[in-house]
């Protein structure tokens, strides 16, 4: 099954607390991981001969988290995260000190057989990506070693982001194509191209007054947008945060929701004066890991220097709004193809109310489901669907087309069907070439993005944000000592216990219905997170703060320890 020599080294990689494979895997400081990610170095291979595929992925990164946090999370072989069985054992072996017994159970439960030997396999199984975090490669050349005790080989993309790993992995996986950053690349060109020939040709919009700035939080999305500039030609388009300053430090997509704030510009050489006053600036942010984006609006216009932007309010156009508008434009053109075609909205409790019911108000095909927090669980349910758009209010998110969906456009194009219908299957198609299909990715919701504004005809944010008004919202993260003692059902909708607190929300419903709140412990940090929601900020304010002293009271504050 496995030779001792395996077992030996893998019993020298003792992690010294325990750790726990939550909904982005394993995070924590970075100088606590090397024995963490070697486990998984073993446990990617194990994945990769447990089932027939050409290989798994592995990434190196902690996202919007500090620069000095890191983490490791594995890829299945169809690109979407690790499943969930997979996760236990992963957990169980991370913490293990008899970790020949979990393996041996692994081994016998797969039919698997962790034999050393070089030769057995020449294909690299596990395909290895990492963010630009300075201890990054360092645990990715641990994680090589690992796989390759195993008997198995490597292929290590060097710093990419997370969607371009789990996109890598799918297409050598499904498509048997040649895995690489230039494919993908193509891929969002070709879309491009296809949309700018069909869908923008009669666009009255003055392309040369956009200016797209995007904030790539000092992360590995700096690179990604270089590329994509170069390869779609895109006009316009100017990066900031691409690497002289701190990763995530008062920027990234992460910083921007939270805080609503316009995030601090290290110098990159734009200069904000250079922007005609007449030209509309989209701005946007990625985050460390360039899986996620929002784009955002400064209260305050006109201003022409960076310095006096950073901390400014800004409103956000948080990753509902990236629904709300896929969710038009496919339904505009499916209203043109005239097929029957399901559409999924997928959302979580933390989409804003005002997005919710104007996508319910779309009416039919658009149909509106809300899971619990966590791509995996948007991801499930938007695979249910012809078509399935799931966004996360965070910014995480992207439009899945299934494959018969997509058999059906090419027909319909292949057809002798209507040049109008024609070119709504190809508009459809070209989508689906821009979305990630494996998962949410910030490049390509960028491209997205702009091309569904084009599409609509829409110059400025501002007439994407004047679909609906936000409710106005808060969000607070609590430290306290038991967030296990958070229990939530109905997709986290409703507060089970502990009864103090449900008492408070219950009070609060009763009274003032047009109001909802979100408490649940969050599962990648030690706090709890509440979120509100309702007609007045005064009161919703005043509402969670009695809010947050009931969960302080009845879970403990961590704070003055
Ligand atoms: C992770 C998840 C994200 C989720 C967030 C919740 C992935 C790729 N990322 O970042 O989907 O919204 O965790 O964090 O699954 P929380 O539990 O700390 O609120
Ligand atoms: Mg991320």
């Amino acid at each position: 099954m496995f030779n001792d020599k395996i077992i030996a080294e893998i019993e020298k990689w003792k992690p010294s607390s325990s750790f726990s494979y939550g909904t982005a895997g394993f995070r924590a400081r970075a100088n606590l991981l090397p024995p963490v990610v070697f486990r998984c170095g073993i446990l990617a291979a194990a994945r990769a001969l447990s089932v027939p595929c050409v290989c798994v992925g592995l990434m190196i990164t902690a996202s919007h988290n500090p620069p000095e946090d890191n983490g490791v999370k594995l890829i299945e072989p169809n690109g979407s995260m690790l499943n969930e069985n997979w996760e236990i054992i992963a957990s169980r072996l991370i913490n293990s000190h008899n970790p020949k017994e979990v393996l041996e159970e692994l081994c016998i439960q797969e039919n698997i057989s962790l034999v050393l030997d070089n030769k057995s396999s020449p294909r690299p199984a596990v395909y290895i990506g990492h963010d630009t975090r300075s201890s990054s490669e360092p645990l990715a050349r641990i994680v090589e070693s690992a796989v390759e005790l195993i008997g198995l080989k490597c292929k290590c993309f060097g710093t990419v982001t997370t969607p371009q790993l789990h996109y890598f992995v799918k297409v050598a996986n499904e498509e048997g194509l040649q895995a690489n950053k230039e494919n993908y690349f193509q891929r969002l060109s070709i879309g491009w191209d296809t949309l700018s020939q069909y869908a923008f040709g009669s666009s009255t919009l003055q392309e040369d007054k956009i200016v797209r700035i995007v904030d790539c939080a000092n992360g590995v999305g700096a690179e990604a947008m270089a590329n994509l500039i170069a390869y779609t030609n895109m006009q316009n388009v100017y990066c900031v945060n691409t690497g002289n300053g701190e990763l995530n430090q008062f920027c990234g997509a992460d910083f921007i929701q939270k805080n609503a704030v316009f995030p601090n510009v290290s110098s990159d050489g734009f200069d904000l004066n250079s922007i005609s006053s007449d030209a509309s600036v989209h701005f946007c942010s990625l985050d460390g890991d360039a899986d996620r984006l929002v784009y955002f609006i400064p209260v305050e216009q006109g201003i022409t220097c960076w310095k006096s932007l950073s901390g400014q309010r800004v409103r956000v156009l948080e990753g509902d709004r990236m629904s709300v508008l896929a969710a038009l434009v496919i339904k505009k053109l499916l209203d043109v193809l005239q097929v029957k075609i399901s559409i999924g909205v997928i959302q979580t409790a933390y989409a804003n109310g005002a997005s919710t019911a104007f996508l319910k108000n779309l009416g039919k095909p658009v149909q509106v489901e809300c899971v619990p927090t966590g791509v995996k669980h948007l991801e499930k349910a938007a695979k249910k669907y012809d078509i399935g758009i799931y966004w996360e209010a965070n910014g995480h998110g992207t439009i899945l087309f299934a494959e018969n969906t997509v058999s059906l456009l090419r027909e319909t194009i292949e057809q002798n069907s209507a040049e109008q219908t024609k070119k709504a299957a190809l508009c459809l198609l070209a989508l689906s070439s821009i979305a990630n299909q494996a998962t949410g990715d910030g490049i390509c919701n960028f491209i997205l993005a702009e091309a569904l504004l084009k599409f609509m005809g829409w110059q400025h944010l501002a007439s994407w944000e004047s679909l609906y008004d936000d409710l106005p919202n808060c969000y607070k993260a609590l430290n306290v000592r038991h967030k296990e003692l958070i229990k939530t059902t109905d997709q986290e909708r409703t507060l089970l216990s502990p009864e103090s607190v449900s008492k408070v929300i219950k009070r609060f419903s009763d009274s003032k219905p047009s109001y909802r709140f979100l408490v649940r412990p969050s599962g990648t940090e030690d706090v709890v997170r509440l979120y509100g929601e309702g007609p007045s900020v005064d009161e919703l304010n005043d509402m969670m703060k009695e809010l947050e002293i009931a969960v302080l009271q009845a879970c403990g504050s961590s704070d003055h320890k």
